[in-house]
C-alpha cells in the first residue's frame, strides 16, 4: 500500500469535475486500498480521489469510532434530501480551518461498491455530512466555498501566513 499526496486548496486541480467509473479492476482496488491507508493516516473520516489528483468518482469514507467501518461510494447520486444541520467541518485539503456549513440532515444515496455492485445509503447526521462534503469534492467544490468572500479571504491569509512559517 502507498500513502498519496493530498492536493491542498487553493490548487486548481481541486477544481476538476470527476467522471464516472465504469471498471472495476485490480488497478481501481489498489487505489481504493491507497485512499484508506492516506485517510486513516491524516487522520480523516473520508476523503474524495479528486483530493490525490485521481478525477474519478470515487470516495472512501469512515465515521465510525473505532475506524472499523470503511465505506466506498462511487459514481454516487443523492435521490432523497430531507431537512437541515449545520456541522462545523474540516478538510485534509485547507487543513487548520474549521467553519460551520449548513447540508441536508438525512440523504439516501444511490452509488455502486468497490466490486460496481449497486448499493442504497441511508444516511444521517455525521456520515450524511461527511457523503455531502465529498460529493463537493468530486463536483470540483470546497466547503469554503460556502463562506462568505471575507471569511474566505481570512482563510486564504492563515494559509498563506502558515505555509510561510512551515518554509
Ligand atoms: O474530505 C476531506 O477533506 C476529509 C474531511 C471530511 C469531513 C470532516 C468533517 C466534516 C465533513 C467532512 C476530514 O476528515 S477532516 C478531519 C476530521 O474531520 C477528523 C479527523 C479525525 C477524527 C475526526 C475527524
Ligand atoms: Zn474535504
Amino acid at each position: 500500500m502507498a500513502l498519496l499526496t493530498i492536493l491542498e486548496f487553493p490548487d486548481e486541480r481541486l477544481r476538476t469535475v470527476a467522471k464516472p467509473i465504469a471498471e472495476f479492476d485490480a488497478a481501481l482496488q489498489t487505489r481504493i486500498d491507497d485512499m484508506f491507508e492516506t485517510m486513516y493516516a491524516a487522520p480523516g473520516i473520508g476523503l474524495a480521489a479528486t483530493q490525490v489528483d485521481d478525477h474519478r468518482q470515487l470516495i472512501v469514507m469512515d465515521v465510525s469510532e473505532n475506524k472499523d467501518q470503511p465505506l466506498v461510494v462511487i459514481n454516487p447520486k443523492i435521490v432523497e434530501r430531507e431537512g437541515v444541520q449545520t456541522y462545523q467541518e474540516g478538510c485534509l485539503s485547507v487543513p487548520g480551518i474549521f467553519a460551520d456549513v449548513d447540508r441536508a440532515d438525512h440523504i439516501v444515496v444511490e452509488c455502486l461498491d468497490r466490486h460496481g455492485q449497486p448499493q442504497r445509503i441511508a444516511a444521517s447526521g455525521l456520515l450524511a455530512v461527511c457523503i455531502q462534503h465529498e460529493m463537493d469534492h468530486l463536483a470540483g467544490k470546497v466547503f469554503v466555498d460556502y463562506l462568505s468572500p471575507l471569511k474566505r479571504q481570512m482563510v486564504q491569509r492563515k494559509l498563506d501566513k502558515r505555509r510561510r512559517q512551515a518554509a
